[in-house]
């Protein structure tokens, strides 16, 4: 619980940082439960140091969760890496002229990675892929009606805006008709992929011929008006500047404000292995802890913030838990690409639960195992180190 004396100290600590002086009105405001501004925003980025930025981050991060650090268990599908759009950041995917070099797989390949999972206790699902011109909507909806059909209590988060506006627009359905069909189907969620950056010069420069910004906000606020909820990502720390990355939490802020339906805001560290920008430098880990802490002190509607580990390697996701992060995706179980293609440490992603539960714990955080929705459906905070080797696989 927060205590009178703890919002003084935050004051007190905050005053002791050399540039602390010019950050009071904001640390005030925050204490307050009051919005920053966009101005305010900036000035983090620009002129505070990880110290303090880490301090505020994490004040509001234990007034919203405590030491409550959430992950699940999930796998991906990635139906294909055949895409008709070609994003410079993207190491993954391969132009239709060349889908000899990629993959696609058929109906039966992608249930029986469903089947695979037979019997364990995973509790979610995440589809992501290429567009590939083929792969429909009809095809999608029968894909997923046939995983709910095996396995009904698998949650179904799949396809980004980027997908669906390609699909919908195919199928000459709105976005709504769209959305209603895959909901019908079982669709249950979106993830928060293909935001990239909303800004239109940069957007223009790394993924020109894909879903802009208003296309992208409008399919998550349908998802959102027929009860859905969604995540939402930015793609950081390449050509853009920290005005743009503002621009962007500010466009999903008030989209927030008037659907509630985001759940999780996921800031993606560009990797910059095999792909058109690979001359572009990576952020320091540094500015990636930064990133994280103005994000939370930021989006102060999105309840979590997501640390995804694949993607940031597992001693970053660790220390991301002391800069806002309370929430560091799941054990994968070494079914995603995208990063490990685009050069990322975790070349075959997968953690076990114990692996999970003992990061966090380190980091000295309560772990809790979440199914999508953020309920809870184990806290393994409450048990004892022994207890794990009987409990966990
Ligand atoms: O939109 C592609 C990113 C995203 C690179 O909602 C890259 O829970 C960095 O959105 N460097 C897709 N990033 C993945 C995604 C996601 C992942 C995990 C969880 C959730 C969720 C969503 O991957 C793309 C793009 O922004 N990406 N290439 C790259 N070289
Ligand atoms: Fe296609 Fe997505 Fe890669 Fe862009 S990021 S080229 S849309 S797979």
């Amino acid at each position: 619980m927060i205590t009178a004396n703890k919002e003084d100290e935050l004051i007190e600590v905050i005053n002791s940082f050399e540039e602390g002086k010019q950050f009071n009105t904001i640390a005030k405001k925050i204490i307050a439960g009051e919005r920053i501004t966009d101005e305010d925003g900036l000035l983090l980025f620009e002129k505070a140091s990880l110290g303090l930025v880490a301090t505020l981050a994490n004040y509001i991060r234990e007034k919203k969760h405590g030491d409550i650090t959430y992950f699940n268990r999930n796998f991906h599908i990635e139906p294909t890496n055949v895409c008709v759009f070609s994003c410079k950041f993207c190491s993954y995917s391969r132009l239709y002229a060349h889908r000899d070099k990629g993959w696609q797989l058929s109906m039966d390949q992608m249930m029986d990675i469903v089947k695979s999972y037979d019997g364990k206790p995973v509790t979610e699902v995440h589809i992501v892929g290429g567009v590939h011109p083929k792969m429909d909507l009809n095809f999608f909806c029968d894909f997923i009606s046939q995983i709910k059909q095996h396995r009904p209590d698998l949650h179904i988060k799949g396809f980004t805006a980027v997908e669906l506006d390609y699909m919908f627009k195919k199928a000459k359905l709105s976005i709504e008709e769209g959305m209603q069909r895959l909901k019908d189907a079982g669709l249950q969620s979106l993830p928060g992929g293909g935001a990239e950056i909303f800004d239109e010069t940069i957007r223009q420069q790394i993924s020109a011929d894909k879903v802009n910004a208003e296309g992208w906000l409008k399919i998550h606020e349908a998802a959102h008006n027929l009860g859905m909820h969604t995540n939402a990502t930015m793609l950081y720390g390449h050509i853009e500047s920290y005005s743009h990355r503002i621009d962007h939490m500010s466009r999903l802020r008030n989209l927030q404000d008037k659907t509630h339906g985001f759940n999780t805001f996921i800031p993606l560290k560009f990797r910059n292995k095999n792909n058109d920008m690979s001359d572009v430098p990576e952020s320091s880990v540094t500015e990636d802890m930064k990133m994280y802490a103005v994000a939370r002190i930021y989006m102060d509607n999105f309840p979590h913030l997501k640390a995804y580990w694949p993607m940031l390697g597992r001693q970053n996701a660790q220390l991301a838990l002391s800069f806002g992060v309370n929430d560091i995706d799941g054990t994968i179980d070494d079914s995603t690409k995208i990063y490990s293609m685009a050069g990322s440490e975790e070349q075959t992603p997968s953690m076990t639960t114990q692996e999970l539960v003992m990061l966090i714990k380190q980091a000295k955080r309560k772990p809790v195992e979440r199914d999508t929705l953020y309920n809870v459906v184990v806290d393994y905070s409450l048990q004892e180190a022994k207890e794990f080797d009987v409990t966990m696989n």
